[in-house]
């Protein structure tokens, strides 16, 4: 075995790393599906539970030698079901996209019908892009929102009685307001659908106590467990027990191999974290200060889609300010603000050029930032943008950002 260190053995990776890293420290982390995982956690995650296979459930696999593996995977269990009532859990999808893939196989057959949200309205590519090999295998039909920016309940209503979907499926990876479960539950039960919900972005809101929760409601949730909720890269499956074996059927053997038991015991850390009374700080937080940049960036005129953000989030069309989203992304990159360029609802312009950006405040709230940062992060935004075209501005800003970055240390 190779004994030596990272950093003797292969520099190459090493110093990639701690470039990374001083990226990650010294500029302003915006993209809303990202955060800054603790020590306990990365430590759980480079444990030497990376070493062993594991196919099949506690209690019952396929090797020998698991009686750790199973109560990793057990406290993993327990602990989101403390976190958000579920009756029954499944922590082994690798990541968000498996989750759901592995769900779709569990509940349908191949033709059925999924009602999921409109992709520029704030849906996810696994709900049924055209480009996904589940859109070749379930048939997708979508609402959208309103004028007034929210949910169009009255369209789904009329699209589930047409429709007569198998699925609703209702969570976004754009959308900014809070989620009606109750009527959503109500139009399912009409037309006896079933209902899912992917919480990916809102997991760490909804088990801080800052968002609704549909666990209690509906017969499957989906998550990661890498956003909000603060924990490592990873997927979780939540559902009623009458739904437990066929989902468990569904991820192992139905679609994975062997659960990466390394990373569900970083989860097992995470659910842990997120059940600490500072959690629900940190939550409430995330929500206080993503308003704050709400505020301040529409005394600026920039329009905020879905006309504002109840959660971690804010989408914004910037058509107003003459330039597109990947521009505004490069801009803000070279100032130290990153976010991610994203289509607004009905975009005339295309994906890898769209009209708005997305942006979000888990990871600067994880550093400790607080509203009068924001005050600040806004200012810079709003510099970067409308002088996206000035090294001198951009290079300005993102000094003032490496000063700010300081005050607030990452893994220092
Ligand atoms: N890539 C994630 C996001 O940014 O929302 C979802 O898959």
């Amino acid at each position: 075995m190779n004994r030596q260190k990272l950093s003797q053995f292969d520099p190459d990776i090493f110093s990639i790393i701690a470039k990374e890293r001083k990226r990650q420290e010294e500029g302003l982390e915006m993209i809303p599906s990202e955060n800054f995982v603790s020590p306990a956690v990365l430590e759980a995650l480079g444990s030497i539970l990376t070493n062993k296979y594991s196919e099949g459930y506690v209690g019952n696999r396929y090797y020998g030698g698991c009686e750790f593996i199973d109560s990793v995977e057990q406290l993993a269990i327990d602990r989101a079901k403390e976190l958000f009532g579920a009756e029954h859990v499944n922590v082994q999808p690798l990541s968000g996209a498996p989750a759901n893939i592995a769900v779709y196989l569990a509940l349908l057959k191949p033709g059925e019908t999924i009602l999921g949200m409109d992709l520029s309205h704030g849906g996810h590519l696994t709900h049924g892009s055209p480009v996904t090999h589940m859109a070749d295998l379930f048939n997708f039909v979508r609402y959208k929102t309103n004028a007034q920016g929210v949910i169009d309940y009255d369209e789904l209503r009329d699209m589930a009685r047409r429709h007569k979907p198998q699925l609703v499926l209702v969570g976004y990876s754009a959308y900014s307001r809070e989620i009606d479960y109750r009527k959503i539950k109500a139009i399912a039960d009409e037309t006896e659908s079933m209902t899912m919900a992917d919480i990916a972005h809102i997991a760490g809101l909804i088990a801080g106590g800052r968002m609704n929760n549909p666990v209690p409601l509906f017969d499957v949730v989906t998550t990661t467990t890498h956003k909000t909720l603060r924990g490592p890269r990873g997927g979780m499956i939540m559902c009623k027990e009458k739904w437990a074996k066929v989902i468990d059927k569904s991820v192992f053997p139905g679609f994975q191999g062997g659960p990466h038991e390394h990373n569900i015991s970083a989860k097992a850390v995470a659910f842990k974290e997120a059940l600490q009374p500072e959690f629900r700080i940190y939550a409430g937080q995330v929500i206080k200060n993503a308003k704050v940049l709400e505020e301040e960036l529409k005394k600026r005129d920039y329009t905020i889609c879905f006309g504002q953000t109840d959660n971690h989030l804010l989408l914004i069309d910037l058509t107003n300010k003459g330039l597109t989203g990947r521009e505004a992304q490069v801009a803000l990159d070279a100032a130290g603000i990153t976010v991610n360029k994203n289509m607004v609802p009905d975009d005339p312009r295309s994906p890898m050029n769209p009209s708005g950006i997305r942006l979000g405040t888990p990871a600067l709230t994880t550093r400790g930032m607080k509203e009068d940062q924001m005050r600040l992060v806004a200012d810079w935004l709003d510099t970067a943008v409308t002088h996206h075209a000035s090294e001198t501005v951009l290079q300005r800003v993102k000094k003032e950002i490496v000063e700010l970055t300081a005050k607030f240390p990452l893994y220092a």
